[in-house]
This record gives C-alpha cells, structure tokens and sequence, in this order.
C-alpha cells in the first residue's frame, strides 16, 4: 500500500464521518492491512481535521478491558485522537442524526502537569505527572457497517472517535483510589451498565503509561494540559432519541447529557 492509498482511505472513512454512513471495513479490500499501516491512514484522518482546522484535545486509549476487547474481538488496546469539534457541554445535547450508530462508556480522563515521553513510562510517574483526573462520557461511532470491524480497520478509522462529555469535578489522583472507582451509567435514571476502573488495564494510570509507550515509538508524547481518556470502564451501550444518559463515579461526580434529534 503506497501513500496515495492511505490517503485516499483517510478521505473514505473521513467523509463516512461526516455523511454519517457507514461503510464497508477497509481489511474486505486491504486483508493484509497491518497494524502500522492503519496507524499511518489515523495520521492522515488526523492531519485532514487540523488542515481544517480542528484542534486536538487529547489522545485516547480504547479496547483497554478484557471484556471490551472480547466484545469487539480483537487482542490489544489502540489509540486515537478527541479532537474540540467533539466535545459536547457537561449536559448538554447529543444530535444523535449527525452520527452514525453511537455508543457511550464511562471513562476517567486524565489532564497532565508535564509532557511525558516514554518509552518505559510507568504508572507511577503518569500519576506523579498529573494535574487532575475527571470522569467522562465517550460517544464512539465506527463508520463500518453493524460496528463490526478487526483491529486495523477500528485503528485506521481513529478508534470511532465521535463525542466526549467531559464532567466537572477535577481531582487529583492523589486523592483516590484511581483502580477502585466505581461508575454506574444510566439511561433515563435505569442502570444500563456498570464497573469498577481496575476494569481498565488494573489501573487507568497504567493506560496512560502504556498510551505514552504507545506514542514513543513515533517519537509522540503526551502533552501538559490535553485532556486523555484512559479507556471504558463499563461496556459501550447503544442509545436513542430521548435518552438522558448519565455516569456517576465515586468520588468523581456525574456527568450526563441528552441524545435529540434535530428534526
Ligand atoms: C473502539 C473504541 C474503543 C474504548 O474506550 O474502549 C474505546 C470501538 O470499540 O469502537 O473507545
Ligand atoms: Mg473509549
């Protein structure tokens, strides 16, 4: 695959984002599609939202669960890019025709104090470089057809990056047990799924550490003051018209927003 094809896959999933179809995975076409092939088609998603641009708001982890990467069927975590078009109020308002087929998860994120740069960063100093913590709503809408799709083809479509709904409440990791939060999500006051965020990884800051790892090996780092979500806690659930979605953390708040039409 040449330059010219990763282009123009970049181009394909990006108007699938913005058209909001969904389209066939890119491996029916490309089955040899490796894994750095894919990461280099997100860079170019990525370098076609701030040539328009779109700013970054962090990178995130996702398939960080046994049970997320059950569910989706594939073997390791991958990372993408939140980028500010995505981030809806605390709140707020989910369009819910300008997506595609979303999902939401609970998740913690993560505001760094300093850049940090693996390789071999570590939990312990991802905690020691962090300014907060705060919970987190991630909306994730593949652009494949049913949701269904293997590691290259979810990696080379920026890990369904979609919405985010940051929550209020900042706190520093020092003041929790980071691996023992519990998070609830409901959908119109009834829970829809739950965990606890050891679910991530054992620990949300060893996320964090391996996304720094992750990001080395292209001479990436993660930056002082972007937002960076470590991963689900709770499964991913599909919802609807008429949703008020809320998460509730232990210790971290809630955070909520409403999925409308626009008609
Ligand atoms: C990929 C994105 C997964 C997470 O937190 O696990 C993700 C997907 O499942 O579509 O964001
Ligand atoms: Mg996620």
């Amino acid at each position: 695959m040449d330059a010219k094809d990763k282009k123009s896959i970049a181009l394909f999933l990006e108007s699938a984002e913005l058209e909001r179809r969904e389209v066939t995975r890119i491996t029916m076409e490309y089955p040899d599609l490796s894994v750095d092939e894919a990461y280099e088609i997100q860079t170019e998603i990525v370098n076609l939202k701030q040539d328009k641009g779109h700013k970054i708001v962090g990178p995130k982890m996702g398939l960080t669960s046994k049970a997320k990467m059950q569910q989706m069927g594939v073997e390791e975590p991958i990372y993408g890019y939140v980028f500010d078009y995505m981030v809806v109020p605390n709140g707020g308002t989910i369009v819910i025709d300008e997506l595609i087929h979303p999902k939401v998860e609970a998740e913690i994120a993560f505001v760094m104090d300093k850049d940090l740069e693996g390789p071999n960063v570590t939990a312990e100093q991802v905690l020691a470089a962090t300014r907060f913590v705060l919970p987190a709503l991630e909306i994730i809408d593949s652009r494949y057809e049913n949701f269904k799709f293997t590691l290259p083809d979810v990696i080379a479509d920026n890990t369904s990056s979609s919405r985010v709904v940051f929550g209020k409440r900042l706190v520093k990791p020092t003041e929790l047990e980071l691996d023992l939060i519990g998070a609830t999500m409901l959908f119109n006051g009834e829970i829809k799924a739950l965990g606890a965020s050891a679910a991530v990884l054992g620990h949300p800051a060893h996320s964090i550490a391996m996304l720094a790892n992750m990001l080395a090996r292209k001479g990436g780092k993660l930056h002082a003051g972007e937002a960076i979500l470590s991963g689900a806690i709770t499964e991913a659930v599909m919802f609807a018209t008429g949703d008020y979605v809320t998460a509730r953390f232990d210790g971290l708040g809630e955070v909520s927003f409403v999925a409308k039409s626009s008609k």
